[in-house]
């Protein structure tokens, strides 16, 4: 297995930069294969930087990768050849003065730069990726986030990129004598290279404005190309929310006089939070009713909150190392999850998290992958943006909020910004500023950040009628992970609420309360509560106060009571789950054993009640009848059967459809109103109900639902309705009728990228319809693009990640099907390979035929040639 310089970066081994830029002056001379970045810097020796006395001073190390290095300066002359040296990775330059000017002239090819990291070209416009270490693929530069300098940005291009964008406020504009366009910008809040940004290209924008709550007018502008003028009015409303609501609820204002956002199709993840000038994936801001569904308007209100919030929490207070990361992205899920919480059904925005959490970060948990919040050591960064770095981050952070509440956490947060403000800090500053605040001690909690690994709490209790009380006893234990193999017990908070036999909320103590949190931080800990007059039945870890796997034993009685009961909705739904995912197991037995499946009949009495609670948020009920998915009944068991696993969820999928028929089209006909479309929380939920009672339906095949699929297919009321309808179609209905509806759809559609993206990813993760032989023509439709992130998830990572059935085939073509691709990838864009890889890393999990299967996928991409950093380091942690 071949990597150029395979090398571990250490926690521990963290020193301050030798030296600080004060100022960058950036000129760029934009071309696409030959463009000029010349960079002008006031350099100044770092008073804190460890000092060796011995030898003067140390040389200057400048981060830089695939650049032509065409001159260097300092003070004016240039610098002889023997004061620098390159090197791997960067340049090395030998300054016998503690301050001066640096300057540096370059050329780039962004047109040749497949990566996404860096200046690229997208479509024809010019734009950047910094994050995390992306500023180095554009100039030498200390490119580590505790260098922080005022940056002054000046593009140069021909006039047919009319819009000329960077980091902060235009100061300056004209034309160069050959009639090139030149734009100036002045950010001028110091900031670490990665948030810088520069596009350049023929775009067209929605203005509006926003009064801060100092009564500043801060300018809005949402950048695109003109055939998605008509898509961005959501975006901004989104902005708009997000910029009071941080105001209201963090006490945050906004602190230039312009924000900007700017549309790319060509992007490797959601967003980025460059100072003023956020670049955003097209998917994840651009919108209208006829062309995105729901979800696709609650993540891009989601995704908007979440790029501003950094501003804070990110910009003004960042990180000091890569290893903090989770200090600016643990902490900005968890706004922008509360952000949405207060947009929508908080319930249901809770139900969306934890079911991430539990199908994907709990897999990561356990994994070759398996890191700390806080990681200590890593490869390449860029594989560090984890879903245990931002919803495991944020997890933690929640559970500060739920141990200090509300009112303390906001002071610990006004003195964290405070105190760190214009500063690059750690996780551990975040914890001290919640503790000085409150003079409260977290340091039991601290384990949080450094401990691995998801923790399972074992709950027993104890009812004593004699003496009225009750006894909950928690024992808690975290399972080994690599490189960690003793665990000490966590500070968990659980909070606890009790039912009586009536469904009644009991009383919890003397004044009255229905709902306690128990403050866990040893192994085995037992709680006892007073004047209980009946035994309860508990309601554990509401609102999952704590990412971790709870286990009581309830019986299916106790679960269908708490599904009935509980006030607390989001256990009423994880009580639905447990029932869920306890049926699916024991039909995956009798499936292995070759037994007859054994109708569900607690589940439809469950679904059938829930379906009756006409009362009852229907996006919750929604959720309910939601069966957990096939990855996340994976994640359940010790072993994974994929074939077992495939064979239980669509028996009992099609025994509900079939047995609750008459009640899933009675609700379906009492929500189908017809009315304008609007992206509420109310009509969303109303949406959600009605399209899951929908593809109940066609799981039945029957030719009347079928047909209302395809009536409601017809109407084109909005794309919520139409791509549900077409979903089931593909999925339930005869395959040539599938056939057809895709063909007309793509037509209706093809021009526009994120229809086609969705269109594609409906086929690759459609158990019936997403075979391999389909998922192999989708490659070489004319739209599909592998230099294009989008198009790749939405094919490949839709067939690998949400296509169990399809791609656990027993012949073992899927793997080998993936291996292909991620070498393919590799050579183009190793950061979407090594994303791409994760379902293979899991291998030792499996069923022997199926681990040696995957296992020899992963050996053939080691041996595929040299790896970049990045692919190299997941499968060589996943063989190991
Ligand atoms: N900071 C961004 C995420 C991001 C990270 C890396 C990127 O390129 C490799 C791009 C974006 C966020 O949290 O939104
Ligand atoms: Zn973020």
């Amino acid at each position: 297995m071949k990597n150029a310089q395979p090398h571990t970066i250490y926690l521990k081994d963290y020193q301050a930069p030798d030296y600080l830029i004060d100022r960058t002056e950036l000129l760029f001379d934009l071309k696409p294969n030959a463009t000029l970045v010349t960079s002008r810097l006031l350099v100044r020796r770092n008073p804190d930087a460890v000092k060796d006395d011995e030898a003067g001073l140390p040389a200057l190390w400048l981060d830089g990768i695939d650049l032509e290095l065409l001159s260097i300066a300092v003070d004016g002359a240039l610098l002889p050849a023997q004061r620098f040296r390159e090197e791997a990775g960067g340049l090395s330059l030998t300054v016998d003065k503690p301050e001066f000017l640096l300057e540096i002239q370059t050329r780039i090819a962004p047109e040749s730069n497949t990566s996404l990291e860096g200046l690229y070209l997208s479509n024809g416009m010019y734009c950047t990726q910094c994050e995390a270490e992306g500023f180095r693929k554009i100039t030498f530069y200390p490119d580590r986030p505790d260098v922080m300098s005022v940056f002054t940005t000046t593009i140069v291009a021909p006039a047919t990129y009319p819009v000329l964008l960077s980091n902060g406020n235009k100061v300056d504009s004209g034309t160069t004598e050959d009639g090139r366009l030149r734009v100036t910008w002045e950010d001028p809040f110091a900031k670490p290279s990665y948030l810088f940004a520069l596009v350049a290209g023929d775009l067209q924008y929605v203005e509006d404005t926003f009064t801060t709550c100092s009564g500043r007018n801060v300018k809005l502008q949402l950048f695109t190309e003109a055939r998605n003028i008509g898509k961005c009015a959501h975006a901004m409303t989104s902005l708009k929310r997000s910029m009071r609501w941080d105001e209201e609820v963090y006490g945050r204002e906004y602190d230039l006089d312009i924000f900007m956002i700017v549309a790319v199709d060509h992007f490797n993840m959601g967003a980025m939070e460059n100072k003023g000038l956020n670049i955003f994936n097209s998917a994840c801001v651009l919108a209208s009713p006829e062309t995105a569904t729901d979800t696709a308007f609650q993540r891009i209100e989601a995704i908007v909150a979440h790029e501003y919030f950094h501003n804070w929490s990110g910009n003004r207070v960042t990180c000091r190392d890569w290893f903090q990361l989770s200090l600016k992205e643990g902490f900005t899920v968890f706004r922008d999850a509360e952000f949405s919480a207060d947009m929508n059904s908080r319930a249901v925005k809770r139900i969306e998290d934890v079911t991430l959490l539990r199908t994907a970060q709990f897999a990561e948990d356990a994994g070759p992958m398996s890191h700390p919040v806080r990681p200590d050591s890593y490869m390449e960064i860029s594989n560090f943006y984890t879903l245990t770095i931002y919803e495991k981050g944020a997890e933690v952070v929640r559970m500060i909020h739920t141990i200090l509440g509300a009112e303390a956490f906001r002071r610990g947060s006004d003195l964290y910004f405070e105190r760190h403000d214009g500063c690059a800090v750690t996780c551990e500053d975040f914890v001290v500023a919640m503790e000085d605040a409150n003079n409260a001690d977290l340091k039991q909690f601290r384990r949080w950040y450094d401990q691995a690994g998801t923790p399972v709490l074992d709950v027993q209790d104890e009812y004593d009628a004699e003496n009225a009380t009750y006894t909950l006893t928690f024992h808690q234990h975290t399972p080994a992970t690599p490189g960690q193999e003793e665990k000490l017990p966590l500070h968990i908070p659980v909070a606890v609420g009790l039912l009586g036999a009536n469904g009644d909320a009991l009383a919890l103590d003397e004044s009255d309360s229905k709902e306690k949190v128990f403050h866990l931080t040893e192994a085995t800990q037992s709680f006892t509560l007073h004047g209980i007059n009946e035994r309860p039945l508990p309601s554990l870890l509401r609102g999952f106060s704590a990412p971790v796997k709870l286990r009581f034993d309830y019986s299916n009685t106790q679960l269908l009571f708490l599904m009935q009961h509980d006030t607390d909705a989001f256990n009423r739904w994880d009580a639905c789950q447990r029932l869920a995912l306890r049926t699916l197991e024991q039909l995956q037995t009798q499936y292995r054993a070759g037994d007859v499946l054994e109708s569900p009949t607690a589940l439809i009495d469950g679904f059938s009640a829930v379906l009756g609670h006409t009362e009852l948020d229907p996006a919750l009920v929604a959720k309910m009848l939601t069966l957990p998915s096939a990855q996340e009944m994976a994640e359940q068991g010790s072993e994974i059967d994929a074939e077992a696993i495939v064979a239980a969820r669509e028996f009992v999928r099609s025994t509900i459809a079939g047995a609750l028929k008459s009640r899933f089209l009675t609700r379906y006909h009492a929500l189908d109103e017809r009315k304008a479309y609007q992206p509420t929380a109310e009509d969303i939920a109303q949406r959600s109900l009605k399209n899951t009672c929908l593809a109940y339906l066609c799981n039945t095949g029957d030719e009347d639902a079928l047909t209302l699929a395809q009536a409601q297919f017809e109407r084109g009321e909005n794309m919520t309705d139409v791509s549900a309808a077409l979903a089931a179609l593909v999925e339930y209905g005869a395959e040539g009728v599938a056939e057809e509806r895709l063909a007309s759809f793509y037509q209706q559609w093809q021009h526009d990228t994120q229809v086609v993206e969705s269109w594609f990813g409906m086929q690759s993760s459609s158990a019936s319809f997403g075979s391999l032989g389909r998922v192999r023509q989708l490659l070489s439709h004319p739209a599909f693009e592998l230099k294009n992130p989008n198009k790749v998830r939405a094919v490949i990572g839709g067939f690998a990640m949400r296509n169990f059935k399809q791609f656990h085939r027993e012949d073992g073509s899927g793997y080998e099907f993936l291996a292909d691709q991620v070498i393919a990838l590799d050579g183009l864009n190793p950061q979407i390979a090594s994303r791409l890889v994760t379902p293979l890393t899991r291998w030792k999990k499996y069923r022997a035929r199926e681990a040696e299967q995957i296992q020899g996928a992963l050996k053939r991409i080691a041996d595929s040639g040299e790896l970049s950093p990045d692919l190299y380091e997941v499968v060589s942690k996943s063989l190991t």
